[in-house]
């Protein structure tokens, strides 16, 4: 029974697999690949943002290894972003005709790990590498981004016609956003799991399955990625995320989980198997009631908008039983 239990708990408590940076993948520079497809939230238009953590190796297979990639350069459509030169380079076909890129004056084909991260916001595009600004370019006007709504996304390598450009390294923790994020939500949580909810995300594969075949997307759009031609899972991963469990965030009652914790830009409170439904009350480090709500679902997701800076204490309750079920704490960046 106690066994029966333990496994409902595990299946019904996403959060726990959300907490933990596990695995990445590995691509031997060949033909590994995720292939992602061509649903069509990732026809992009107006604003974009692709971000990775990459290792590469510091000898490639050719010069241009794509990380993430929906690119038709025959056509002069899509965006990537990929090691150009040992550089890294952001690229996107926009609709004056130009394919628009930024190249790093940093090179990080050296196989240590690195995040990238590349932006368009109709008009000025940046490139990040490890949180910091590298390059930025004004378009000097405003141009919606133009793709081919049948190049596949992929991972690692491109459905180009021309060449697939296959990266040699390792890539972990892939997100594909419709927004421009700006430096500080860069910096912010690029060591930070997220929620899979965050406004604008449209794509995050965190490559955790550490194995079979399936890469889930955790947005929800669902875009499942297919490791192919023998991509492998690996224990190495390039960030230690913020993440806490359980023990930390529950400071009496039941276990509660809450993550990410710090509450970045938005957590997932797992409210585990309550009954529902519960009454979660937010008190600030005053004491006042900052945040109520009777939560209908086991999973309540908490908003950075909501709060200020600080420290908070909550509480869950339920209708049907006196005094509280649990208390825990968590941190407001
Ligand atoms: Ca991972």
């Amino acid at each position: 029974m106690k066994t029966k239990f333990l496994l409902l708990f595990i299946l019904f408590s996403p959060v726990i697999l959300l907490a933990q940076n596990t695995s990445s993948i590995r691509f031997d520079g060949v033909d590994d690949h995720v292939y992602i497809g061509t649903d069509a939230v990732f026809n992009i238009s107006d604003s974009i943002t692709l971000e990775a953590w990459v290792k590469c190796d510091s000898i490639q297979t050719n010069n241009f290894a794509r990380i993430i990639d929906k690119l038709d350069y025959a056509n002069k459509k899509g965006f990537n972003i990929r090691l150009d030169y040992g550089s890294v380079l952001f690229q996107c076909f926009i609709s004056n005709g130009s394919g628009n890129n930024l190249r790093s004056t940093k090179k990080i084909q050296d196989n240590k790990w690195h995040h990238i991260a590349g932006t368009y916001d109709s008009r000025i595009m940046r490139l990040y590498i490890d949180g910091k600004l590298e390059k930025f370019g004004d378009l000097v006007g405003t141009f919606s981004i133009n793709v081919n709504s049948q190049q596949p996304l992929a991972i690692a390598k491109s459905y180009d016609s021309a060449t697939a450009n296959p990266f040699k390294g390792s890539i972990d923790e892939v997100r594909i956003w419709n927004t421009a994020r700006d430096s500080a939500q860069i910096r912010k949580v690029k060591d930070s799991c997220l929620s899979g909810n965050e406004k604008g995300l449209i794509g995050y594969w965190q490559f955790n399955e550490n194995k079979d075949t399936v890469a889930n997307d955790k947005s929800k759009y669902n875009n499942t990625g297919i490791l192919k031609n023998g991509a492998a899972w690996s224990n190495n991963v390039g960030f230690k995320e913020l993440c806490k469990t359980n023990g930390i965030n529950s400071i009496a009652g039941k276990a509660v989980f809450l993550c990410p914790n710090p509450l970045i830009e938005e957590s997932l409170l797992d409210l585990g198997q309550y009954q529902l439904p519960s009454i979660v009350l937010i008190y600030n480090a005053y004491g006042q009631l900052v945040f109520e709500t009777t939560a209908l679902s086991n999973v309540l997701l908490l908003k950075r908008i909501d709060f200020k800076s600080g420290i908070y204490f909550g509480s869950i309750s339920n209708k049907t039983m006196s005094g509280y079920l649990t208390q825990f704490k968590f941190i407001v960046q």
